[in-house]
């Protein structure tokens, strides 16, 4: 039985008051739910909303983190930094880290390599461009992405990877892909795992479907049998959405 998740990406949003403020009534809302909910503000914000969540199920991420243990890497964030403010989740590879800061699945492979290293879970994005999708090179961009920046870790270290597959063209644009297309990509997703590893990593790996949930798509798409929740980026900041679509989990 894979673990559901239902992620919000909170993206430059927030300040501390509103990071606080938002997850009081996350918290009051929070319906009855075995997903796994987390989410995921700005670095700043990360200890005030751990110190906010302390008696709660729901758990923080950071949106990104540098892959070198320390150093001279002027606005960077370590793994150990996040970890000694309890921040053990880490989303890496967003398009938009892809799109405006450059990252590589070759930097990627490396931020990934050392959260695994220290015992991090990361939630992995990855997803094709609007042109892929027209070319019809959706699958194989999505195949690249997975094998360059995932496919060299072993066996074991696939237990603290949760997928998030986010179409680029879907992403903040109110375009979603239909529940048939996310299936569809998702049910490739695994048959590719399986091909590179086994059967048995691929049917336990977690892999969530992101770009443009709202509460009145999310049922459907969750309703797939190889969606197993989502990572939500605007839909997430007010508290009455993202309830209504950990509900729909
Ligand atoms: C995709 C998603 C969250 P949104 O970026 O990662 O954002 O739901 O606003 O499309």
């Amino acid at each position: 039985m894979r673990t559901k998740i239902v992620a919000g990406n909170w993206k430059m949003n927030k300040n501390m008051e509103e990071t606080e403020a938002l997850l009081a009534e996350l918290s009051a809302k929070l319906p009855d739910t075995k997903a796994q909910v987390i989410v995921s503000p700005t670095f700043v914000n990360l200890a005030a909303a751990k110190r906010s969540l302390q008696a709660s199920t729901i758990q923080v991420a950071a949106q990104n983190m540098h892959f070198a243990e320390s150093g001279a890497y002027t606005g960077e964030i370590s793994a150990d930094m996040l970890l000694n403010i309890d921040v053990d989740i880490v989303i890496l590879g967003h398009s938009e880290r892809r799109a405006y800061f450059g990252e590589t699945d070759e930097l990627l492979a490396k931020k990934v390599k050392t959260a695994i290293e220290k015992g991090m879970k990361t939630i992995f994005c990855f997803g094709e461009e609007l042109e892929d999708r027209k070319s019809d090179n959706h699958f194989s961009v999505v195949e690249s992405q997975l094998k360059n920046a995932l496919f060299d870790l072993d066996a074991e270290a696939w237990k603290s990877i949760i997928l998030a597959y986010e179409p680029v063209w879907a992403i903040g644009t109110g375009e979603t892909a239909s529940p048939e297309q996310a299936q569809e990509m998702h049910a490739f997703i695994r048959k590719t795992i399986a091909s590179a590893y086994d059967a048995s990593i691929a049917d336990e790996v977690s892999i969530l479907y992101g770009g443009s949930v709202k509460p009145d798509n999310a049922s459907d798409i969750f309703s797939k049998p190889d969606v197993d929740g989502g990572l939500i980026g605007g839909a997430s900041l007010k508290s009455d959405d993202f309830a209504a679509i950990i509900a729909a989990i």
